[in-house]
């Protein structure tokens, strides 16, 4: 099992020659194609390595991380220098001296899960410094619980795919459905249902508008509107405004369900700031016809209709804005809780919404508790390690970044997910010791000074199980480990032994043992239901077992039916228009109620004068976030080793660019190269470059070379959405655009550092 899906696999002499996905897939994902090869990779870390900087001079802050050498050491020394460290940083500067946020996607395993084993074995040492919320759900995560109680459930309970191809009329689609991300799950997956339930939609006569400044985020027919990125809330507004206007919006819903519409209609309607949000104003903003907005909210109020927003519009500038403006929106229709009808957020955002939960709880192996108090929102890690001792703001609270001494990380790479790298790279440099556990000499690895050679999934076995797919998968180790990779829970073990604890972190069992006895455990709650479920031998020999789901979901069904039974968790037990929690915060970029802000990053501002392009950096097609950039299906994407950026024929044009080129992309942040593709199917003004191609500079010794490989994040602010939940921002940043003359540098990211003997 993979976070892309379910396979078996043929292997040889080690090696993973070929997956073939699970064959009650009806969609696989093209990226199991990325496997073969994987396991034996030029790029695979052999042994533990040490940074030669850190061994010869101690621990400390120094620039010298992502270009020194590295010392190949045994696994016996690796285990009594990285114990003997975290020792020093505890009892010199106390636990929340470690910043153990650790954020990343792993590989999916229950056990085998890099964040557990790594989250349970500082807590055991005693607590560490943690992040919040995730990169791919910052600013929902905070904004989502003040308005319906909840932002989990958004996604578990989410309206099913089945009742959407039964029940909707139309899908209005803020951001399309990008059927390329439903390829992935964190955790696992077993089916893709989304390409056939919008098939099986379309049969019935429903049809779809996607917004979206790019038309691939919806394959196939549909009523595509090209906006300038980032305006999809003056869009919402203006369809809200049509439909107070026209007395087509639904009062008695709104008086039941909702608190605060009252506030939200001065505004919308300009009373309380004279400026109407109106369709000509959100033309201005938009570039949408007015009238293409009038005919839309009219279409909206005639039948059945799902307002869907992705994940990708909270991951800007003010991204708490249009997940609480399409809830309100969805409102003023008054069909939430009904089948078809309402919200939903994160179709087309990973594979998880519209597929039916399971009622159970997951096999989970115990973190512990974490007696550290001290917390960062995940996407502050910049701020925290350049800002010690500073305060911030936080969700209504003022808290203040520690001073970290020690950065461990385990199953996450901070040069995929962060924002504008050469700070980062700033921000690594202040720390005494940087700790990094992953089977690949990833950006991130090259930037520690110890490097902890992790097992990939095929070198072990595990258990995968998620909220929303039937299946309890038993996934079998293919192959032995690769040279001197150790699994993360042998490692911790081992460092646990040494400082005291051994007894504690492992509780006396092998890995075989947990995963035994976590299946032990889980299987209680579903007998109980009549599950029935089968001996922990047969299920292993079987490989898997198929669980009960709750069947078709409405969103918020219950609470629809029983307001007073089942309120949401919000103040007021009701959908949240205007929050005075949120307004009581005093926060000028978050206010009581959805509304516009104006962007920094975005093609009518200022900024665009130097950086007239608008690039969207979104979730790549050929690969998970940064996972295996070195596979055939992601380098088959590539354009002369670079990753590819799509630019319209006209901007291409006006530069003197043609397809295949070689392209520096730059801002005032940093530059990487890229290779064109000339695509039409994009709004003018707008360029496309996935995220996750391995950061690669120039000059290593440098934190603002320039990346020969073509990783947006050296473009990207590093900046939180706002003050209330300082998301990730970044999907979207304004560039320039030249073509790169000149000889073309070598891409060296999948190289292994020089390592030298001992
Ligand atoms: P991955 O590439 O999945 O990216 O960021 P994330 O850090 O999760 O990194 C996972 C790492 O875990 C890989 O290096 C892999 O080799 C390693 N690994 C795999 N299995 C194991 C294991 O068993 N043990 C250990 N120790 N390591 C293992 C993802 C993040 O990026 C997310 S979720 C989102 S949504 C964000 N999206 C954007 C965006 O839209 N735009 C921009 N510009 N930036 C983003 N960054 C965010």
């Amino acid at each position: 099992m993979s976070h892309w899906g379910m396979f078996t696999a043929e292997s040889v002499a080690g090696e993973v020659t070929a997956v073939h996905p699970y064959e009650g897939d009806s969609n696989p994902s093209p990226m199991l194609g990325n496997f073969a090869g994987s396991v034996r990779s030029r790029s695979r870390v052999a042994g533990p390595a040490v940074r030669r900087g850190w061994l010869e001079n101690g621990p400390g802050p120094t620039e010298k991380r992502g270009s020194d050498e590295f010392v190949s050491v045994e696994w016996d020394e690796l285990t009594e220098l990285l114990s003997r460290e975290l020792r020093r940083v505890v009892d010199t500067h106390g636990n929340n001296a470690i910043f153990g946020g650790s954020y990343g996607w792993a590989s999916a395993g229950r056990f085998h899960h890099a964040q557990s084993q790594v989250h349970r074995f500082l807590n055991q040492l005693g607590g560490y410094t943690k992040s919040v919320h995730s990169y791919s759900l910052g600013a929902t995560g905070v904004i989502m619980p003040r308005v319906v109680g909840t932002h989990s459930q958004l996604f578990e309970r989410s309206t099913s795919w089945d009742v959407i191809a039964q029940h909707s009329d139309l899908l209005v689609c803020f951001g399309g459905v990008p059927i390329k991300n439903t390829g992935v799950n964190a955790g696992g997956t077993s089916e893709h249902p989304t390409r056939g339930a919008i098939d099986a939609f379309r049969r019935r006569g429903g049809k779809i508008v996607s917004i979206s400044p790019l038309r691939d985020d919806l394959d196939g027919e549909c009523d595509w509107i090209a906006p300038i990125p980032g305006t999809d809330v003056a869009i919402m507004l203006a369809l809200a405004y049509v439909l107070a206007s026209e007395g087509l919006h639904d009062i008695a819903f709104l008086n039941r369900y909702c608190v605060g519409y009252e506030r939200f209609e001065e505004y919308l309607l300009g009373r309380s700031d004279g400026i109407a949000k109106d369709p000509h104003w959100a033309q201005e903003i938009s570039g949408i016809p007015a009238e293409t907005l009038v005919d839309l909210a009219r279409r909206m109020a005639a039948g059945r209709t799902l307002v869907s927003v992705t994940w990708s519009l909270q991951r800007i500038k003010h991204g708490e804005q249009a997940p609480w403006m399409g809830v309100t929106l969805a409102a003023m229709l008054g069909q939430i809780g009904l089948p078809g009808g309402g919200f939903g957020h994160g179709y087309g955002s990973m594979n998880e919404p519209g597929m039916t939960s399971i009622p159970y709880p997951l096999p989970t192996f115990p973190q512990g508790r974490n007696p550290v108090t001290d917390f960062i929102p995940v996407a502050a890690v910049s701020d925290l390690l350049l800002s010690p001792g500073e305060d911030f703001d936080y969700d209504g609270r003022r808290l203040t970044y520690p001073d970290i001494r020690l950065v461990y990380w385990a199953g996450g790479n901070p040069f995929h997910h962060h924002q504008e790298i050469p700070r980062l790279r700033r921000a690594l440099a202040r720390p005494d010791t940087i700790v990094v556990h992953d089977p690949y000499w990833t950006p991130m690895a090259r930037h520690a000074d110890i490097v902890v050679p992790s097992t990939t999934s095929f070198e072990r076995s595990d258990l995968s199980c998620t909220r929303n797919d039937a299946l309890l998968v038993a996934m079998h180790q293919v192959t032995e480990p690769f040279a001197g990779a150790r699994d993360d829970y042998e490692t911790f073990a081992a460092l646990a032994d040494a400082l005291g604890f051994g007894d504690t972190f492992t509780e006396g069992r092998s890995s075989q043992q947990w995963i035994e006895h976590l299946y032990g455990q889980w299987q209680p709650s579903v007998d109980a239901d009549g599950g029935n479920t089968p001996s922990f031998e047969d299920f292993w020999a079987d490989g898997h077992y198929r669980m009960r789901t709750r069947g078709d979901e409405v969103l918020f069904g219950d609470f629809r039916e029983n307001p007073e039974k089942y309120p949401l968790g919000t103040p007021s037990g009701k959908i949240e228009i205007f929050s005075e929690t949120i307004e009581s915060f005093g926060y000028d970029d978050c206010v009581g109620h959805p509304r516009w802000y104006e962007p920094d990053e975005w093609l009518k501002g200022s900024r665009a004068e130097a950086f007239p392009l608008h690039l969207i950096a979104n979730q790549p097609k050929t690969r998970l976030h940064s996972q295996l950039d070195h596979g055939a299906v992601s380098q088959a994407s590539k354009i002369h080793g670079r990753e590819p950026i799509r630019m319209h024929p006209d901007a291409a044009a006006e530069r003197g660019i043609v397809g295949a080129d070689v392209v520096r992309v730059f801002n005032d942040r940093g530059a990487c190269l890229a290779g064109v593709v000339v695509d039409a199917d994009l709004h003018p003004g707008v360029v496309q470059l996935a995220t996750g191609a391995w950061y690669d500079p120039l000059d290593p010794a440098d934190p603002d070379s320039l990346c020969v490989h073509g990783n947006p994040n050296v473009l990207t602010p590093d900046v939180g959405t706002s003050l209330l939940s300082h998301g990730c921002t970044g999907q979207h940043v304004l560039v320039q655009i030249e073509k790169f003359e000149g000889e073309l540098p070598p891409v060296r990211a999948f190289d292994p550092p020089v390592l030298n003997p001992r």
